[in-house]
């Protein structure tokens, strides 16, 4: 099983924790034939031309909430579902939440980091979209609750803390600030050894694009 995406990447650090979560480290790959996720080779894999994809044997599936999914269900182990289904739902909403609010936001933070996109204030508008999806989800979260839905690891956490760790490093830690209980969260979910573990990777990862100049960023490697 493999995963085509790069390590600084929230939506792959996201199938790699879920993976991890159960046992399972995945192997994960530069876009074939050399890096460029828009090469035709690529695109024959996967049609949308993004990261991250899995190939399981063959079987090929984009977009990370979807492989996160099927890890969970093909991997052993507990589901990292909550079994109560209002617990597995507001779980599936901060998840969603990641997918169409704080993964925008965190997108144009990217777009604007790495490959100077955006404009002056494209920040600003990232956290304003960050912030947004965050307000969300702090507002229908158990604030008792250890991880971020639950009191174990699971799918919103995956989906998450990487969001956590790209505004960290290149947005304002003011949205995630605004919330007590999501300030707590944050701190005890990106100190965990997951977290540090994925931090850490996606870290070394930018270090690393960012040594590139900017006309040689078209391509990923890890
Ligand atoms: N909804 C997708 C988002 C994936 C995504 O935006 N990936 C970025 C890399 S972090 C990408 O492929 N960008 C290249 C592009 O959009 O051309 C998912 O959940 O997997």
């Amino acid at each position: 099983m493999k995963l085509y995406g790069v390590a600084f990447s929230p939506y792959a650090q996201r199938c790699l924790m879920v993976a991890r979560a159960k046992g399972h480290d995945l192997a994960l790959l530069p876009p074939p034939p050399d890096g460029d996720w828009r090469s035709p080779a690529y695109r024959a894999i996967n049609p949308l031309a993004k990261l991250p994809c899995l190939d399981d044997g063959g079987f090929i599936l984009p977009e990370s909430g979807p492989i996160a999914d099927y890890l969970d269900a093909v991997l052993p182990g507990p589901s990292l579902w909550p079994a109560d289904p209002r617990a597995r739902a507001r779980a599936a909403f901060a998840a969603r939440m990641v997918d169409v609010e704080i993964g925008p936001g965190v997108s144009m933070l990217l777009g604007h980091a790495l490959f100077g996109m955006g404009g002056e204030d494209a920040v600003a508008r990232a956290m304003r979209r960050v912030a947004r999806g965050l307000g969300a989800i702090a507002h229908f979260r158990d604030a008792a609750a250890r991880w971020a839905q639950d009191d174990r690891f699971g799918h919103a956490d995956a989906a998450l803390m990487p969001m956590l760790a790209v505004c960290d490093r290149f947005g304002d830690p003011a949205a995630i600030r605004a919330d007590a209980g999501l300030a707590a969260y944050r701190d005890r979910a990106l100190g965990s050894d997951a977290g540090r573990r994925m931090a850490g990777e996606m870290a070394a990862s930018f270090d690393a694009f960012l040594a590139r100049p900017l006309a040689a960023r078209g391509r990923i490697g890890q």
